[in-house]
């Protein structure tokens, strides 16, 4: 059932994607691809990182080939791929809640303290280690993970079972997404997608905002009642 406060309506769900949207762990994921791009002979750019962002680790890593116009068999990929990680996952050593984007932490706690009930959606293998560097793993009341998933965003697979593990139907949710598959993905679940980053990434959001600092769940509700009569 959908709540209301101050005469709008609260949707009863939140899914929040984790890299771009919680922490900056992008540029970890940069560190370690542009690592093997070096190894392979070339380099990829912060701005040639942005199309690394919210797809999958397999998907990223033909992505990284194309750019350097590396051909490798299925063999060699998974080799690249778990060379990556370790990599990846070494840099994350380092994370603690230091790391959270501004204004995630608060954001939570004000949907948490309202009664919406809140999972994590993310493409990442590593979502729970993560959480757990962020001390938000027990914040969570359910947890889609790349572990768990067969499609990746844009595909809807990771939002409509995060849907069913809060119980909740898709047009109840609330997605957070920084990335542009992420905000197809919300779409193509039946859900309201929330933009977090700059508005040229992220067509298609029913609102955007620079970082979750500019945003309460009051505010969401009531910008979201307004789209709705207009
Ligand atoms: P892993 P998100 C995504 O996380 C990242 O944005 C993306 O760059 C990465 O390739 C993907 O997770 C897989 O991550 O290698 O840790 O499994 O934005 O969906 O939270
Ligand atoms: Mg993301």
């Amino acid at each position: 059932m959908n709540q209301q406060t101050n005469q709008t309506t609260v949707l009863p769900a939140y899914i929040f994607d984790l890299d771009g949207v919680i922490v900056d762990t992008a540029y970890y994921h940069y560190l370690a691809w542009n690592r093997l791009a070096k190894e392979l002979g070339f380099s990829i750019t912060e701005q040639q990182n942005e199309r690394l962002k919210g797809v999958s680790r397999m998907k990223a890593l033909d992505i990284v080939l194309e750019m350097g116009n590396i051909t490798a068999s299925a063999e060699e990929k998974e080799k690249m791929a778990s060379k990556k990680n370790n990599w990846y996952v070494e840099y994350l050593e380092t994370l603690d809640k230091n790391h959270l984007l501004p204004g995630a932490y608060e954001f939570i706690a004000a949907a948490k303290k309202l009664g919406i009930k809140i999972a994590l959606g993310s493409a990442s293998k590593n979502a729970k280690t993560i959480l757990k560097k962020l001390e938000l793993l027990s914040v969570f009341d359910g947890i889609v993970d790349g572990t768990m998933t067969t499609k990746a965003k844009p595909d809807p697979e990771v939002f409509l079972l995060g849907a069913n593990l809060l119980q909740v139907s898709a047009s109840e949710c609330v997605v957070f997404e920084d990335a542009q598959a992420g905000i197809e993905a919300a779409r193509a679940a039946g859900m309201t997608a929330v933009g977090v980053g700059s508005e040229n990434n992220l067509t298609g959001a029913a609102l955007v905002v620079p970082s979750l600092a500019h945003l309460s769940p009051e505010e969401l509700s009531q910008q979201l009642s307004q789209l709705q009569e207009q």
